[in-house]
């Protein structure tokens, strides 16, 4: 096929210490909060996404991890009507069809969505550069925006309702922090429930805490993170991290009808690094959960050997070793 042009991109998985919930705009997916996250490594978990674009293709076409998907739905189409419109003459005509696999639990929590629609903004990047192909991507998945980055990235909120100043920065590049380890601790390879798009409109619409946690909390709670970061402050860094991700899981339970994305296994991973660094006497390991009941342990590489082998001891792994914990990946060289 003459006509036909073809890509493959891969892209890292973020997770964030300061949590994004809710938008105040759902057309520009603008959100309601800023955020803060780490990006993985794509050695360890990354969407590799394939996109090809041809004339005689019928209609736009989607497959995830081999599966063939709905590829009509509001949030794709918006992005690929953006991206089309970017790409003016070159692209007219054409259907796409996009072929994405992740090495790591889709749609559980793992931000896989975000890893999976920064390919695209990796591959539409040429035309425009990283910043205005964000608003393209976000389309598709908010978080988005802060895959197109390694190192730790903000997503600042911005105050405009054009959304032109809501933007992912660099806190720090890959090499400012090459000490600190990212460990996934997959409780579950189940698709979530309830989908953290309609979770968090759910959450805007019925829950008081989220608002107050979005202006009065998170302001403070994002200048905090990024100080430790910059300083290389672990303990600092580990006491708001878990504490963002259980005032952030707080308000799924403050939701109406609420939601439960951590389950009981979740719950004992808390207390099993709670009861441990309190046995230290200081912070050895810090957890966060995203939509999902999988716990992401950031950990400094020292302290690796002895969290794995808490971890192992209380979660025996009686069959899959590896499919119990998914990745052990420096978060920074991506
Ligand atoms: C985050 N999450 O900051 C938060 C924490 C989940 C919990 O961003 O609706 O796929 O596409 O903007 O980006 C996951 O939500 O949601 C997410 P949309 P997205 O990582």
């Amino acid at each position: 096929m003459a006509d036909r042009k073809q890509a493959t991109c891969i892209a890292p998985v973020n997770i964030a210490v300061v949590k994004y919930w809710g938008k105040r705009d759902e057309n520009l997916i603008l959100p309601i909060n800023s955020s803060l996250s780490g990006t993985l490594s794509t050695d360890q978990m990354c969407a590799k996404t394939t996109i090809a674009i041809s004339k005689s293709f019928q209609r736009d076409r989607l497959w995830i991890n081999g599966k063939e998907q709905d590829a009509t739905g509001k949030r794709l189409q918006n992005c690929l009507r953006e991206v089309r419109s970017r790409c003016g003459s070159e692209i007219e005509g054409c259907h796409y069809h996009i072929c994405s696999v992740n090495n790591f639990p889709t749609a559980a929590g793992l931000a896989s969505s975000a890893a999976g629609y920064a390919c695209l903004g990796e591959y539409f990047e040429y035309k425009e550069g990283i910043t205005k192909i964000q608003f393209t991507i976000r389309q598709g998945s908010g978080s988005a925006c802060r895959s197109m980055y390694g190192g730790f990235v903000k997503w600042e909120m911005g105050n405009k309702s054009d959304g032109s100043d809501s933007i992912a920065v660099q806190v720090t590049p890959e090499s400012h922090w090459p000490e600190m380890e990212v460990l996934i601790l997959v409780v579950s390879d189940k698709k979530k429930g309830v989908s953290s798009t309609s979770g968090m409109q759910t959450s805007v619409k019925t829950s008081k805490l989220l608002k107050y946690r979005a202006e009065s909390l998170v302001p403070k709670l994002m200048t905090e993170m990024e100080t430790a970061i910059q300083q290389k402050n672990y303990q600092a860094f580990a006491e708001i991290t878990m504490k963002d991700s259980n005032q952030f899981h707080a308000v799924c339970l403050d939701t109406y009808p609420p939601i439960a994305y951590m389950n009981d296994i979740s719950h004992k991973i808390v207390q099993l690094i709670t009861h441990f660094n309190q046995y230290c006497g200081e912070y050895k390991a810090c957890y966060t959960f995203d939509a999902g009941p999988n716990a992401v342990l950031y950990v400094l590489a020292k302290d690796v050997p002895q969290i794995l082998s808490a971890v192992c001891h209380y979660f025996p792994c009686t069959e899959n070793h590896d499919s119990y914990i998914q990745g052990l990946s420096n978060y920074s060289d991506v």
